[in-house]
């Protein structure tokens, strides 16, 4: 599919979740390397590094769709000509969605780990990450009950009752504000992230943080299930995360409160380290203070961004 279109469908939401908006910009930009014509490199340069910026500019908050277009991108500046680069950029392109497709079925397994036959689970949004180990627990022959919450304004958890339904899972939805009355019955919640610093906080779906508060007074297990690639290079030297701010008209219609009334409508949020219990990644499990020591060994070793 070709960038202009799929930074369109990143913005609009047809594609969403940190791992599928990675892999749609991964995959745009090979595609775009392959329908090139041109043959001068320096043309091809600026060619390659505006549609980067396109895809980048689709969604501001979810660091996979960065470090995505960058695997995708890397080694380009060494190519010897434009085949050159455009093998480069499918080969990464292919790799890096064959390993984050790949990423999500072990967190599957390492996670499902984490369930016990009889548990009470909660989810939040809808999260491939965190439905493959839900479902993966399933498939054990674990008995389980879910409680998926709503996920205002966009009603992700749609999406998620739906999956899961269909796959048989004793599944109950709730709104969000429901929470932390229904989190006396749960014993693990799970859900995804869309970036994580590196000293372990999670940004994810607006409210996971309220899940996690509740889940924390309750004393119930919170998991954080995320591919190592939604961990942040950028937080290393300080920098912060965007957080996504949306339009009125995903939560009121036009017309239907006074004009004086602002509307606020951030659609992530960022849960503290000290409230996730453990991150499930590819790798193993893991606690929020391992982020760091993981970043570290996939910029293999250089830490902070210098002026040179
Ligand atoms: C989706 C969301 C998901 C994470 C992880 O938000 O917050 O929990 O992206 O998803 P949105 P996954 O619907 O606004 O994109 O595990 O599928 O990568």
């Amino acid at each position: 599919m070709n960038v202009d279109d799929t930074a369109v469908m990143i913005r609009d939401m047809t594609i969403r979740g940190a791992g599928r908006i990675a892999r749609a910009g991964a995959s745009a930009l090979s595609d775009f390397a392959g329908s090139y014509e041109g043959r001068d490199m320096r043309a091809f340069r600026k060619d390659i590094e505006k549609a980067k910026k396109k895809i980048l500019g689709s969604r501001p908050t979810a660091v996979s769709l960065w470090n995505g277009v960058h695997a995708t991108l890397r080694g380009v500046e060494e190519a010897k000509d434009v085949g050159d680069a455009v093998s480069m950029i499918q080969k990464n392109a292919e790799e890096f969605i064959a390993n984050s497709t790949r990423a999500v079925e072990l967190i599957g397994r390492i996670g499902s780990k984490r369930i016990e036959d009889g548990d009470v689970i909660m989810t939040h949004c809808n999260s491939s990450a965190a439905l493959s180990v839900i479902k993966t627990a399933y498939d054990q022959g674990k008995h389980i009950k879910v409680y998926a919450t709503e996920s205002r304004p966009w009603r992700q958890g749609i999406l998620t009752v739906n999956d899961l339904g269909k796959a048989g899972i004793d599944t109950t939805m709730i709104v969000d504000s429901a929470v932390r009355t229904v989190m006396t019955e749960v014993d693990r919640v799970f859900v995804g992230a869309d970036t994580i610093t590196s000293h372990g906080a999670v940004i994810n779906k607006i409210g996971t943080s309220q899940l996690a508060l509740a889940a924390y007074e309750a004393r119930v297990q919170f998991y954080v299930c995320s591919e190592t690639y939604k961990f942040s290079p950028m937080t290393l030297s300080g920098d912060t995360v965007a957080i996504e701010e949306r339009s009125y008209e995903e939560i009121v219609k036009k017309g239907e409160i006074p004009d004086s009334v602002k509307v606020y409508n951030p659609v992530f949020d960022v849960t503290p380290a000290k409230y996730v219990d453990a991150i499930i990644t590819e790798l193993g499990v893991m606690s929020t203070g391992s982020v760091y020591d993981v970043l570290i060994r996939q910029l293999g070793g250089k830490i902070f961004q210098t002026e040179e």
